[in-house]
């Protein structure tokens, strides 16, 4: 069958005919039709070429098919790909003490995709509520910000203020606590409640908008939930990894989590890889047979994620989000678009907002535009267009993605 659909490959509009009539509809995406990327470059069925600007939602940090990371797959994939945990496999524990040491934590918890990291913290934070800080049973709150995303299991629609993602999925995870983002006071509220196992956050809202908190939020949010006896749980699963010019966002106020949630670029796109790092108090409230997965620690998932994060030091992968993000914004700043306002971002994780009156065009036909002029960028709510390319961009690439955003205009 793959080599049916290889020697006969379909035409862009039956590819998307072919997904209109036989997939989910839960996607609305871009007319466009991908099948090889290199770096921060996409090609389509067509052959025209794209500069990828949304990086699978930050997951190819590393650019698209990054060689050290094909080499890994492959020869990983001839020798050993999936033991389960039933057995020990001669990479995990390489890996374990890798990415221990590489981000400063006791221990590690190998999952796959980030919304099983997310589960996976919520049930440590809560048997470490009961079984270390002394809540009584059934009575462990978690809470949450705002405009968080997480993922699209029940728990994290639960934990949703977006009605997209909550809208009747009920009946919902009980025990989870929202307060408004970027305010410590209600924070603090909150957390006095002395049943609170955890506060889980993201350091820089991504589905949000790019929300990026006040200089020295982070910091208080480390304060309090060390006042208060709960865990800071830091969902870097977007934000880490370089993304935001730092290896993690947190890494901006200096502060550290109690857990750290990573996902996406932890593998630089080849699968899904995440991880649940945190301390040995935490971390030994699971015996065996209380939690676990399938693939989690597989073989071909940690010499990936060993790769992958190797890259991003070698490549100085941050310090180049940093620069290009810079060279970024203010390239966007100097157009001077009417409709293009609240420019903003940190390293290369960046958003601005249309104003669809001044531009002549809603955010998603902007996206369409772009698209045309070979820049692939995805919009956010309705007004909201983020710019999130591969840490691998150049400036070179930076100017040719300007130059487009200029022409779309046209
Ligand atoms: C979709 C956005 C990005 C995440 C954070 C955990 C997860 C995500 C901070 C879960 C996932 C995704 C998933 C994708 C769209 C997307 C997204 F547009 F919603 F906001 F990245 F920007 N924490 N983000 O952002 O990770 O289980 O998916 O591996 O669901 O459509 P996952």
């Amino acid at each position: 069958m793959n080599a049916l659909i290889r020697r006969n490959p379909l035409t862009a509009q039956e590819s998307m005919a072919l997904e209109d009539q036989y997939g989910a509809h839960n996607y609305h995406p871009l007319p466009v039709v991908l099948t090889r990327g290199e770096g921060a470059w996409l090609w389509d069925v067509d052959g025209k070429r794209y500069l990828d600007f949304l990086a699978a939602y930050s997951a190819v940090n590393q650019g698209h098919c990054h060689p050290r990371l094909v080499a890994v797959m492959q020869e990983q994939a001839a020798r050993l790909t999936l033991t389960s945990r039933a057995f020990h496999n001669d990479l995990l524990g390489a890996y374990e003490a890798f990415i221990c040491n590489y981000f400063g934590y006791d221990r590690v918890l190998p999952m796959n995709t980030g919304v099983e990291a997310g589960e996976t913290a919520i049930k440590l934070a809560r048997k470490w509520a009961y079984e270390v800080k002394g809540v009584a049973p059934n009575k462990a709150r978690v809470v949450f910000a705002e405009g968080n995303f997480w993922g699209r299991t029940l728990a994290a629609v639960s934990s949703s203020t977006d009605p997209d993602s909550y809208t009747n999925f009920g009946p919902y995870v009980p025990g989870f606590d929202v307060v408004p983002y970027n305010d410590l006071e209600m924070l603090e509220a909150a957390l006095s409640d002395g049943d609170v196992a955890a506060f889980m956050v993201e350091p820089i809202q991504g589905e949000a908008g790019v929300i990026i908190p006040d200089e020295g939020y982070l910091a208080g949010v480390r304060a309090l939930c060390s006042k208060y006896g709960a865990l800071f749980i830091a969902d870097e699963i977007q934000t880490g990894l370089g993304r935001t010019g730092t290896l993690l966002a947190c890494d901006h106020e200096g502060v550290k989590p109690d857990i750290l949630l990573l996902g996406k670029a932890l593998s630089g796109g080849m699968m899904p890889v995440s991880a649940v790092l945190s301390s040995h108090e935490v971390m030994n409230t699971l015996k065996p047979g209380q939690h676990g997965s399938t693939f989690g620690g597989n073989p071909l998932a940690c010499a990936l994620a060993v790769e992958a994060l190797q890259i991003i030091k070698d490549e100085q992968l941050s310090e180049n989000a940093r620069a290009m993000g810079e060279w970024l914004r203010s390239g966007l700043q100097s157009l001077n678009i009417p409709g293009l306002s609240g420019i903003r971002g940190r390293g290369l994780m960046s958003a601005v907002d249309v104003d669809s009156g001044l531009l002549g065009m809603n955010a998603r036909s902007w996206c369409e535009r772009l698209m045309q002029e070979g820049l692939l960028c995805k919009q956010t709510h309705e007004h909201t267009v983020r710019m999130s390319p591969p840490l691998v961009l150049n400036r070179e690439q930076v100017d040719l993605a300007l130059e487009a955003i200029k022409a779309s205009l046209n």
